[in-house]
């Protein structure tokens, strides 16, 4: 019989009180499914990304096996990853970048891609699992699987799910977007570009907490790459504070992104280090969360920023 993989454990958060990240005091506690809390702050978690899809324009085909992708999910945690997004539909826009963009995958190849995966992860860890859908069937089917928090582009377009976040309270990543992967290209089209993103994302979350949705379970997202250019993601990016303003955490991901190409000439493979100066940014700029491929560099990247900003800051 072979033994048990070892249960691991998420990195613990510390206290939320005033202070208590050295961050000036922000802090939320989301509520997990049987009893569990994420302790956010303006000194992110990491999130890792497990890409479960055959055509994910960095890492697509990757993890397509559910051993390879349980071994990625146990290297990531062991990393310092905090919470696991699983995504079994990419969402790659169609574009310059990435050609025709992704196709859509049918809910039960998208649940036989994933919940395998998820099942069998859910068994060996305490840590917090998302689920990247934007179908209410598979969001349903995923927290019956033991997932903890949803993970919607479409900041809970279909009904049914904003129905299943609702009815079982757990916490919902709300992205920015515009169109789908078809036309989003074509929607990137702004005055104001931090303005608009703010007052759709506030419209998002007043639409969830229409649909039954607690707002102090939501996290909410700018979504680079999605009805953005390059010039978008970075105006997003240097005035982040504003979307702070908003009141609930902001979840940034930049990983890989063709603006990171755009600016350096990178492929996605080698954009590393590039995302590792946007998550940076997005760090100093109040994230509490940022979503990555990376996260072994990452995590080390952040940790080295963080300690330099806290020994400049004035003694208490
Ligand atoms: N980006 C991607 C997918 N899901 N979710 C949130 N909340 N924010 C993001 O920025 C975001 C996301 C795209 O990245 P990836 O999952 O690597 O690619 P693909 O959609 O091709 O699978």
């Amino acid at each position: 019989m072979t033994p048990a993989a070892p249960r691991l454990t998420a990195p613990t958060a510390g206290p939320l009180a005033a202070g208590g990240h050295g961050d000036g005091g922000v802090g939320w506690e989301l509520r997990l499914p049987r009893g569990r809390t994420l302790a956010l702050s303006r000194r992110p978690l990491v999130m890792g990304v497990l890409n479960l899809t055959p055509d994910s324009f960095s890492d697509g085909g990757e993890h397509l096996d559910p051993r390879h992708a349980l071994a990625r999910a146990r290297q990531m945690l062991a990393e310092g990853a905090a919470v696991i997004d699983l995504g079994a539909e990419s969402t790659r826009p169609a574009g310059r970048a990435y050609g025709a963009g992704a196709a859509y995958v049918p809910a039960e190849e998208e649940l036989r891609r994933l919940l395998p995966v998820l099942e069998r992860l859910r068994a060996e860890t305490d840590a917090a699992l998302s689920v990247d859908t934007r179908k209410g069937v598979v969001a349903r089917a995923a927290l019956a699987a033991g997932a903890d928090l949803l993970n919607d582009v479409t900041a809970l377009a279909d009904p049914e799910a904003a129905a299943a976040a609702a009815e079982s309270g757990c916490p919902v990543v709300l992205m920015h977007s515009r169109g789908d992967v078809a036309d989003m290209a074509s929607r990137a089209a702004y005055g104001d570009v931090v303005a608009e993103v703010r007052a759709e994302l506030a419209a998002a979350l007043a639409r969830a907490e229409a649909a039954g949705v607690a707002r102090e379970q939501v996290i909410l997202d700018p979504g680079l790459g999605f009805a953005k250019t390059a010039a978008h993601n970075l105006a997003l990016l240097a005035r982040l504070p504003e979307l702070a303003t908003l009141g609930r955490p902001l979840l940034v991901g930049a990983s890989r992104k063709s603006f990171v190409g755009e600016l350096t000439g990178a492929p996605p493979a080698e954009r590393l280090p590039g995302s590792l100066a946007a998550a940076a940014w997005a760090a100093r700029h109040g994230a509490a969360i940022v979503r990555v491929h990376d996260v072994a560099a990452t995590v080390q990247y952040l940790a080295v920023d963080a300690a330099i900003a806290a020994a400049g800051a004035p003694a208490p």
